[in-house]
């Protein structure tokens, strides 16, 4: 049986981006402050240095009861027995990463809503969309609009999270949507106090981006 996720406040981490401590502290510290589930990203890292920075987390979340998902990688996830795999257009093809997988969460990054349903047809259980924003954490993003981002929720009905420049600043511009919940980095990670950051960006989601307009 696959978990239920609660989507609300969706952690993406980038080690790099910490101005100092832990990655396992950063993500102690946004779980603190809201944060609902995580995805280790590790686009440098050996696969030893994944697997190891990987079960420290997985540690951190099991303690919270938090959802786990790994980026790019089946190897690693299934090696540290996780919630999730999260892949994108050029990673391995979902059937694939399905049947090796089998039943852990698979989440795919999409831009479109024709790979939204291709992704749904392949049977993802939810889809990260984005860049909504500029950002300066992903270098070789494909802009996605509010319209589109609204077409791909309504046209799936799948648990659907928005990202790529999402702060507090834009988050406003989702108000409406209906969407499950924001994928953030930099705005966690590179704030001082990120249990507060994390905290204010799910109450500002809650009061507006998740609500659907009729
Ligand atoms: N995928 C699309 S945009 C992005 C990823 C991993 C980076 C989002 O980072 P930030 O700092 O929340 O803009
Ligand atoms: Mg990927």
């Amino acid at each position: 049986m696959r978990k239920a996720v609660d989507y609300t406040l969706y952690l993406v981490t980038d080690r790099e981006l910490l101005a100092s401590g832990t990655l396992e502290a950063a993500v102690e510290s946004a779980i603190r402050g809201g944060c609902t589930v995580v995805q280790i990203r590790e686009k440098t890292a050996s696969s030893r240095e994944f697997f190891e920075q990987a079960c420290r987390i997985k540690a951190i979340t099991d303690a919270h009861g938090i959802p786990l998902i790994v980026n790019d990688r089946a190897d690693i996830a299934l090696a540290v027995r996780v919630d999730g795999l999260h892949i994108g257009q050029s990673d391995l093809p979902l059937a694939v990463a399905r049947r090796l997988v089998c039943d852990m969460l698979v989440g795919v990054s999409v831009a479109n809503l024709d790979e939204a349903l291709i992704a749904k047809e392949g049977g993802a259980d939810y889809l990260g969309v984005g860049a909504m924003f500029p950002t300066d954490t992903k270098k070789d993003t494909r802009s996605v609009s509010v319209d589109e981002l609204a077409r791909i929720k309504r046209e799936t009905g799948l648990p659907i999270v928005a990202i790529g420049g999402i702060n507090e600043r834009t988050l406003p511009m989702l108000a409406g949507i209906g969407i499950d919940g924001i994928a953030v980095v930099s705005a966690i990670l590179s704030q001082p106090d990120m249990a507060a950051s994390a905290t204010s960006l799910k109450t500002s989601f809650l009061s507006g981006a998740r609500h659907h307009n009729a």
